[in-house]
């Protein structure tokens, strides 16, 4: 366990746990590890998230899961608060109202991390978060209880698209050495994560795919998703979360995009990389950010807009 991290800790008795808005598998898996390892020194934890958790990873939470509105209902008062997997305070929406009048930490791995906490513990070369909070928790002779062992390996896990990406290290295979040594039941896990689709979000997946659109001598292949085709099929945004992953398993894809349509007008553009595009510089001249392979932003604009300003500003 890192001392400066445990000894702030220990100052504080009830605290406050808050994941990033559009939540994946590591935000999730490192919040509840957390919140689990708080638990275990007695201390009084909430967590407080505004967005749905995606139905395979719902496993991960446990009731001490509330929406912003049921939380402020509760009346707690914790005088700690962390966020998790998030570089900015945008990350935490409205519920970076709580980063005020508390001590604040910030367990993170994006490079782009503005240190908007009052102690920043932010590792670029992690693969994850769930791999920050390993070694800030962790030694490598201590036997990591088997709860908190499995929602660290489901953050790593999902943030290395399963130890495929260039983030996965040898130590990212080290840690994950130590998990299995907890005993975690990672067949039962990976089976939860990736074959668990419902099949209505099955097919409304074939559907996204059949709008895409190559590009740049098919090296660039973009999809997207309207307001309109997303209320048709009953299904939510979260619901559209790793479908890009598809296009750039294509073997002419280099760049991968994914807009999709959050309110009129109004999209939320994705983007991945298969080997040398740097999509983080490309996202943050929309404003937006995030890794090397994988960042985000967000684009007003018609469909058509938005599509053309994306595919004009790729160079390959
Ligand atoms: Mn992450």
């Amino acid at each position: 366990m890192n001392k400066a991290l445990l000894s702030i800790i220990e100052e504080h008795e009830e605290i406050l746990l808050l994941p990033h808005v559009s939540p994946d598998g590591d935000t999730l898996g490192s919040t509840f590890a957390l919140n689990a390892y708080l638990k275990r020194l007695g201390k009084k934890t909430h967590v407080v998230l505004n967005d749905d958790v995606p139905s395979n990873l719902m496993f991960l939470v446990d009731d001490h899961l509330h929406k912003e509105a049921d939380y402020d209902a509760l009346n707690a008062t914790p005088t700690l608060v962390f966020a998790i997997d998030s570089s900015d305070p945008g990350r935490l929406d409205s519920r970076q109202k709580y980063l005020e009048g508390r001590v604040s930490v910030c367990i993170d791995h994006h490079i782009t991390n503005t240190k908007y906490c009052d102690h920043n513990y932010v590792t670029p070369e992690a693969s994850s978060t769930g791999e920050v909070l390993y070694e800030l928790l962790f030694t490598d002779d201590m036997t990591v209880p088997m709860e908190i062992a499995s929602a660290i390996y489901v953050a790593i896990l999902m943030d290395t698209g399963s130890f495929r990406y260039s983030n996965t290290s040898s130590r990212t295979m080290e840690i994950v050495a130590r998990l299995f040594s907890a005993g975690i039941d990672y067949v039962d896990l990976n089976i939860a994560v990736y074959q668990n689709v419902p099949i209505d979000k099955f097919r409304f997946t074939n559907m996204v795919l059949s709008t895409l659109e190559l590009s740049h001598d098919n090296q660039v292949g973009f999809i997207y998703i309207t307001e309109e085709m997303l209320a048709a099929a009953g299904l939510s945004m979260q619901d559209t979360d790793g479908i890009i992953e598809n296009i750039r398993d294509i073997a002419s894809i280099e760049v991968a995009l994914f807009a999709r349509e959050v309110s009129p007008n109004v999209f939320k553009a994705s983007a991945r990389s298969k080997r040398f595009y740097d999509v983080a510089t490309f996202c943050l001249d929309f404003g937006g950010g995030g890794h090397v392979r994988a960042a985000g932003c967000t684009i007003k604009g018609s469909l058509s807009d938005v599509r053309n300003q994306l595919l004009s500003a790729i160079e390959l």
